[in-house]
């Protein structure tokens, strides 16, 4: 069969990092944000082990900033979210699920705070910024919205902290988890936090300025020729065993954090002024019916998911699996789904109607790594 291309026009966006992806030889892309996201270098499976070995840098510019700016920003802030901000600090960064007024889920971005008037909201794939000048604008706040030239380049791998170290100095491997430090790299400073969408450890730097872009990666290979550093991008594989969810997948407006299995960053009797904090207090009364659940599916490797996978048991349908690849490390399909309670039990057998016939499967409470 072959591989249809992808046009790329300007509502593709590039980034400050394209033509050096490029030259490196990037295999696949998708679209993220409008914007150009790489998803394959060498294979899904070599890049997995690299990244679980070495060091890599990924292009994830497409995780575009939005700049909440002005006295009303704080609240403006703590109205998307139920998870209570009232006790962030400068150089803290939060992972923050965003709902709507049903408690539905818009977007689980990582929340920055630059300054008490200044916060960057790290986007997954959703139009949140209509969302946000919406609220500010019908409420009259007074708050700038927009999206700043801002693009993170994420240092993720077990090599990380000598990477970076090279290049920002020393000082980046006393930065906590989910804690920024403003560094500089050619006379500007950068937001350079530790966190990023792997569990194997690593950096997220805010290239502030597309003009830094290159600059900045270049001096990255450079100083990590020896650590055999490459291009890479978040891995299927990688993320699946992690239970890392990715939004519009894994989870899209139909469901509730606690139906995400992000009930733990939600403060929501605190989240005083969350749009959706009634619905979200009115469901956790009852608590949810369904939620995200790791899977093994037996057998041998799957076609990729590129869609909704039904989950039976006992013949009925108790959910779906959402995605799916072949884990080397573990020698099976690993999966991310959202299955019913009659069946979220840790060591639940359940079938996966899937593209290559009915498989068996097994449910896991907990992610793999
Ligand atoms: N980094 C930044 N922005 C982002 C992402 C990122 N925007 C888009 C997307 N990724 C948002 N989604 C996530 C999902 C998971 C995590 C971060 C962003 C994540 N979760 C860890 C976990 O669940 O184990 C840690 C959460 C915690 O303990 O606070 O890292 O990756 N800048």
């Amino acid at each position: 069969m072959s591989v249809p291309l992808l046009s790329v026009t300007r509502r593709t966006r590039r980034t400050p990092f394209t033509d050096r992806v490029n030259a490196s030889s990037v295999k696949a892309y998708t679209v993220y944000n409008h914007m150009l996201l790489p998803t394959v270098f060498g294979s899904v499976e070599d890049d997995y082990h690299h990244l679980k070995r070495n060091v890599q840098v990924w292009d994830v510019s497409c995780e575009r900033q939005i700049e909440i700016r002005g006295p009303d920003a704080g609240r403006l802030i703590q109205m998307l979210t139920p998870r209570d901000l009232g006790s962030m600090t400068m150089g803290q960064c939060l992972y923050t699920p965003m709902v709507d007024e049903t408690g539905g889920m818009l977007n689980d971005p990582v929340t920055l705070k630059l300054a008490e008037d200044r916060y960057w909201v790290s986007v997954a794939d959703s139009d949140l910024l209509f969302w946000i000048k919406g609220l500010a604008y019908g409420l009259r706040l007074e708050i700038d919205v927009d999206e700043p030239d801002v693009s993170p380049l994420a240092i993720q791998g077990p090599k990380a902290d000598d990477l970076v170290a090279r290049v920002f100095g020393e000082e980046v491997r006393d930065i906590r988890f989910f804690r920024y430090a403003m560094l500089p790299f050619e006379g500007r400073h950068l937001v350079v936090a530790r966190s990023g969408y792997s569990k194997q450890g690593g950096f997220e730097i805010y290239v502030d300025g597309s003009d830094l872009g290159e600059p900045l990666w270049d001096a990255l290979f450079a100083a990590g020729e020896d650590l055999d550093v490459r291009p890479g991008c978040p891995n299927l594989i990688e993320r699946i065993e992690a239970r890392l969810l990715s939004y519009g997948n894994d989870m899209t407006r139909e469901n509730t954090p606690h139906e995400c299995g992000l009930g733990r960053f939600c403060q929501t009797q605190q989240a005083i002024g969350c749009v959706g904090r009634d619905a979200l207090l009115r469901v956790a009364v009852e608590g949810p019916v369904r939620q995200i659940r790791s899977l093994s599916i037996n057998g041998d490797a799957l076609t990729p998911c590129s869609g909704i996978w039904p989950v039976f048991g006992g013949g009925k349908r108790v959910g779906r699996v959402t995605s799916s690849a072949w884990s080397p490390d573990f020698n099976t399909n690993v999966a991310i789904g959202m299955i019913r309670m009659t069946h979220w039990d840790d060591g639940t057998t359940v079938e996966v109607e899937t593209p290559d016939g009915m498989r068996n499967a097994t449910v896991h409470e907990e992610s793999y790594i």
